[in-house]
């Protein structure tokens, strides 16, 4: 395909799905509906400062954590965008602490979606990006609608994954495991239309680390070792590398992808699982990563290969470039044999 020509993300979907004879369409109608809802919360965001959608409901979600009106209209509109195609068997969303069955009156299909509906949600008062994740299984259970046994899977076994970033303008990023492609929204025509085809890590990767810093002081040693070695202050005469933390999954992820780096979110004292979740956010972007010549791991482990054990399990993230997530892994796995030395 020559990217030089206008290409929908429909026209893009259907030539990718055209090379794989086995290939039955459904996958081409999920992607189209995903990219359906991306619009419709790309609008609503925009719109965020201007109607009286801001603002906190009161309530909590499974996490215990205020939710604010616009993730639960995002959370709604992907499910409502996608209950009736007769693609899914179930879907799962980060703010829904249980599995969500497609409605009885509607056709159950052969895939899962598990998604966070809009992420970096602290960040929506302030104007800064922030995103929706999702991944996707095909059903393995007997039954004929779906359930937990489906979303429990690895992250190895997605058949597709992807990332929408609402920015300075909105780009969705999708993987079906052959090559990663982004699409930006033109709004004036309300098209995703190809604009990074094939995107790749960049070799060399710019040297950026990106976390927040502030939990330093619950990190564990050889943490601690990791980013005084990132900053040059470990007597080594590494030049130091640059610091950029958004606070927002997608956005400090699409960042690292474009430019190459090294995103952390360790586990610490209080949180040793850490904060982001496996199914619906450590493990979409890592198929992503590793589809663009990058890596992911929770410092020991690929993510990829990890065998989740419930829906909104946390996990420890180190994702970008692949010599910088190796870097965090060798300071890592020191630490450990340190500890079980001593
Ligand atoms: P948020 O709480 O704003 O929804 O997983 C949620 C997330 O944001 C990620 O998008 C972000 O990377 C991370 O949490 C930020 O956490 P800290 O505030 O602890 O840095």
């Amino acid at each position: 395909m020559n990217h030089r020509s206008v290409v929908t993300i429909e026209r893009h979907i259907i030539e990718m799905e055209r090379k794989y004879p086995e290939a039955t369409g459904a996958f081409t109608g999920l992607l189209y509906e995903i990219a359906l809802a991306a619009k419709m919360i790309a609008r609503e965001v925009n719109m965020a400062g201007l109607i009286d959608v801001l603002g906190k409901t009161g309530q909590r979600n499974v996490h215990g954590e205020e939710v604010k009106k616009l993730d639960e209209w995002a959370n709604d509109v992907i499910y409502r965008a996608l209950d009736h195609g007769g693609y899914l068997c179930c879907m799962a969303s980060e703010e829904v602490e249980e599995v969500m069955p497609i409605p009885d009156e509607f056709t159950a299909g052969n895939y899962v979606l598990l998604y966070d509906p809009l992420d970096g949600s602290s960040n929506i008062d302030a104007n800064v990006s922030i995103g929706t994740i999702f991944s996707i299984h095909r059903k393995i259970s007997k039954g004929p609608r779906g359930g937990l046994e489906d979303c429990l899977q690895r992250g190895r076994d997605q058949v597709g994954a992807g990332y929408v970033v609402y920015g300075s303008s909105t780009m969705l990023v999708y993987t079906t495991g052959h090559g990663v492609h982004g699409f930006t929204l033109d709004p004036s025509i309300g098209e995703f239309l190809l604009s990074h085809p094939v995107i790749r890590f960049p070799t060399p990767p710019q040297r950026i680390y990106s976390c927040n810093e502030g939990n330093y002081g619950r990190w564990s040693e050889a943490q601690r070792q990791l980013i005084d070695h990132l900053k040059g202050l470990d007597g080594e005469g590494t030049r130091p590398f640059s610091s950029r933390y958004i606070g927002s999954l997608v956005a400090d992820f699409h960042r690292t992808l474009l430019y190459g780096g090294l995103f952390m979110y360790p586990g610490d004292s209080k949180k040793p699982e850490g904060k982001l979740r496996l199914l619906y956010e450590a493990a979409p972007l890592s198929l992503i990563a590793e589809t663009a010549g990058g890596r992911a791991s929770d410092g020991t482990r690929d993510i990829l290969g990890v065998r989740p054990e419930a829906l909104h399990q946390r996990i420890p993230l180190y994702i970008g470039s692949t010599e910088y997530v190796d870097l965090a892994e060798s300071y890592l796995s020191a630490g450990e044999a340190a500890l079980a030395g001593s």
